[in-house]
């Protein structure tokens, strides 16, 4: 009945679907939501950034933003994106209510939507964007790996010179549209933004900067104990185990992500989730449907906990 046509939604995609539902909840809490697009990707999609507030003609000092789907295949993570701003507005929710008290949030669902659309319609698994560069590219697997894009050690650990390669940086930092339009919607709200969290999957992990190198920021022992505290309550909702740390050390080294960008831009708390499945489930980039509740709920009791112990 409200937003676009019929006829748009079954010919069109994903982003049609989404981009209607951000637009209806905008419709039905004007006071409280506003749909940004930040930016416009190569194949011509909007990238949205909502904002949820308490209320909008009062803005907070302080936001946070979080950011899912730069990875096309991690269907979970934007799934999870999309009910955490349901949830924001659930007024019912103490929760809500106390993380709305706090900051303004800030939500980008689907950073990477020529990709997420590309994992509908072509290839499930596929990771990067759809950006052809200047320099071609003659693989069906062309894009750019927006978390190998950003300026943090660019084109160094974890990434390949290969276009064609899962983990392909680009030819250089912000050379992907969806990394310049991210940073200067983040950049464009400092000095308020008090966190950036990026959201992908999967692995049950908290990954803490640094990812490039085994260096770790001066205040590592307190964005520790932090994620500590985050984990403990996701941990409630149905007892998963998330392992906190660094990517060398629990993961793999990576240079060119985004938080480890925004935290060296002086970002205080900058985190990367790895939600659900656990690293031991094979294929864990496609799972059931029937999890989006409970991994979304940990995603947003985590989010939670992170408000309850920096305001503490
Ligand atoms: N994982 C992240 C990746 O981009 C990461 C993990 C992020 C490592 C940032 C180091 C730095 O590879 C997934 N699932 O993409
Ligand atoms: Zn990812």
């Amino acid at each position: 009945i409200h937003g676009p046509s019929a006829i748009q939604t079954r010919m069109c995609c994903v982003a049609v679907q989404i981009q209607s539902f951000l637009l209806a909840l905008q419709s039905a809490y004007p006071t409280k939501v506003k749909v940004t697009n930040i930016g416009t990707t190569y194949e011509g999609r909007n990238i949205y950034a909502v904002k949820v507030s308490e209320n909008l003609s009062q803005p907070k000092a302080k936001s946070v933003w979080v950011e899912a789907g730069t990875h096309a295949r991690e269907w979970i993570a934007i799934a999870s994106a999309l009910n955490l701003i349901d949830k924001l507005l659930t007024a019912s929710r103490t929760e809500s209510s106390t993380m709305l008290r706090a900051y303004d949030w800030n939500i980008v669902p689907v950073h990477n939507p020529d990709g997420y659309a590309y994992s509908h319609s072509n290839s499930r698994l596929h990771r990067k964007n759809r950006q052809v560069e200047s320099r071609p590219c003659y693989f069906s697997n062309y894009g750019i790996d927006l978390n190998r894009n950003w300026d943090a050690d660019f084109g160094k650990a974890g990434t390949t010179t290969q276009c064609q390669g899962d983990t392909y940086p680009g030819m250089s930092a912000f050379a992907a549209r969806e990394t310049t339009a991210l940073r200067n919607a983040v950049l464009g709200d400092m000095p308020n933004v008090e966190a950036f969290f990026s959201v992908h999957c999967y692995s049950e992990l908290m990954l803490l900067p640094h990812g490039f190198n085994n260096t770790k920021p001066a205040d590592y022992a307190h964005l520790f104990s932090v994620a500590e505290h985050m984990m403990r309550w996701l941990e409630t909702v149905r007892g998963t185990y998330y392992l906190s740390g660094t990517p060398p050390e629990i993961l793999y080294s990576a240079s060119g992500g985004a938080y480890d960008y925004f935290k060296l831009q002086g970002v205080k708390y900058a985190y990367t989730y790895e939600l659900s499945p656990s690293s031991s489930t094979g294929n864990g980039f496609v799972l059931s449907a029937t999890h989006i509740p409970a991994v979304s709920e940990e995603l947003f009791m985590s989010l939670w906990a992170f408000v309850d112990i920096v305001t503490k």
